[in-house]
């Protein structure tokens, strides 16, 4: 498995800091700091000037996966149809969209964990969206272009609709970190007609709250599922789905206490979502907040499950759950 382990490793600024993190010299100003190979760390300064090219269609690359097939899938092109078909596409079967994060790409593990997952459970279509070619850039250049980003990736969306027959009533797309910030734009440039985004811990730094059309948000599918596993730091700290999951509080995930500044809790949304679309019973209670999840306030309150593939529509509002520290950590129902 290629790809890169890590791929944020801190955010500083002077706000939205729920966790204790290094020293203190790091929250002066806006920076990022991150890790391209174990123990090289490099730190970006979101405040300088962006440049970068306007991303193409090219840089949008889709792998299309299948049961027993190669675990990073086969490249296919909107344009030939014939050949999506010959790579196993059927328009009759539901299909999952999968679209990886910052510094990911098409064999990163969030897209080979989800398709296996998926494919293990599910007779479906899976297509990987690998936009590495932005996604590889310095982070304030990938934010900058992932509005254009989704644009393209909603283009080949219709594409797929229009030459393949895809039905985006029966479509997920799951998306990590950055991605799911393309993956609310690309629904939104369909028309709004994906049934439903799974959102795997949305990138929070250099989003705001306000801008919805640059960010995920629920005008952006049918049903918009949340999973926030490093909320504040990495991962977006506001609800922005129709239903937001917040497993273990949503900030500092148990199993991950050795990594001081957050990759692995912003990692576990894409592991507790692929447990979930196979055994994973990821039991959540509707809550106002962790406190009162604590302390039993909200015992009797309705349940929820974090991820399935066929999510739970009928949620709304904000849940909370416990996992386990390392794989299986779905508990079940132990409210
Ligand atoms: C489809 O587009 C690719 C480039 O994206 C190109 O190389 C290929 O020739 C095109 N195929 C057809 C059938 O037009
Ligand atoms: C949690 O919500 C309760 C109301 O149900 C409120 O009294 C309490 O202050 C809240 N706690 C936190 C930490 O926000
Ligand atoms: C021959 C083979 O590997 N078959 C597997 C294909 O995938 C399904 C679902 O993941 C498995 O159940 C089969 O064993």
């Amino acid at each position: 498995m290629k790809g890169f382990i890590l791929y944020f490793i801190g955010f500083y600024s002077t706000y939205a800091s729920p966790v204790a993190m290094l020293d203190d010299q790091y929250y002066s100003g806006t920076i990022l700091i991150s890790e391209n190979t174990p123990g090289q760390y490099g730190i970006e300064d979101l405040t300088r000037e962006v440049i970068f090219e306007a991303p193409q269609e090219s840089d949008i690359q889709l792998y299309f996966h299948v049961r027993n097939g190669s675990a990073d899938g086969v490249k296919v092109y909107t344009n030939d149809s014939e050949g999506i078909i010959s790579a196993g596409f059927f328009k009759e079967k539901h299909t999952l969209f999968i679209v990886h994060g910052w510094r990911n790409q098409y064999d990163s593990p969030v897209i080979e964990v989800i398709s296996k997952a998926a494919l293990d459970a599910q007779d479906i279509n899976v297509f990987a969206v690998d936009w590495s070619k932005i996604a590889l850039l310095e982070y304030q250049e990938a934010v900058s272009a992932v509005p254009e980003v989704g644009r393209l990736l909603g283009e080949l969306i219709k594409r797929l609709v229009a030459n393949n027959g895809l039905d985006l009533a029966s479509t997920t797309v799951a998306a990590h970190s950055l991605g799911a910030h393309v993956a609310g734009i690309a629904c939104a440039h369909v028309g709004s007609e994906c049934d439903v985004i799974v959102g795997m811990d949305p990138a929070g730094p250099l989003f705001s709250y306000d801008k919805i059309d640059e960010r995920l948000d629920p005008s952006d599918a049918k049903f918009v599922q949340v999973i926030h596993t490093s909320a504040g730091l990495f991962g977006f700290l506001e609800p922005i789905g129709h239903a937001d999951y917040f497993p273990n509080g949503g900030s500092d995930q148990p199993g991950c206490e050795s990594d001081s500044i957050g990759a692995c809790d912003h990692g576990r949304a894409f592991l507790y979502y692929a447990e979930s679309l196979t055994t994973g019973d990821f039991t959540a209670v509707k809550c106002g907040n962790y406190t009162d999840y604590e302390n039993g306030k909200c015992a009797g309150q309705s349940k929820s499950f974090l991820g399935q593939y066929q999510v739970d529509k009928s949620a709304r509002g904000i849940y909370f759950l416990k996992t386990h520290s390392s794989a299986p950590y779905a508990m079940g129902d132990n409210s």
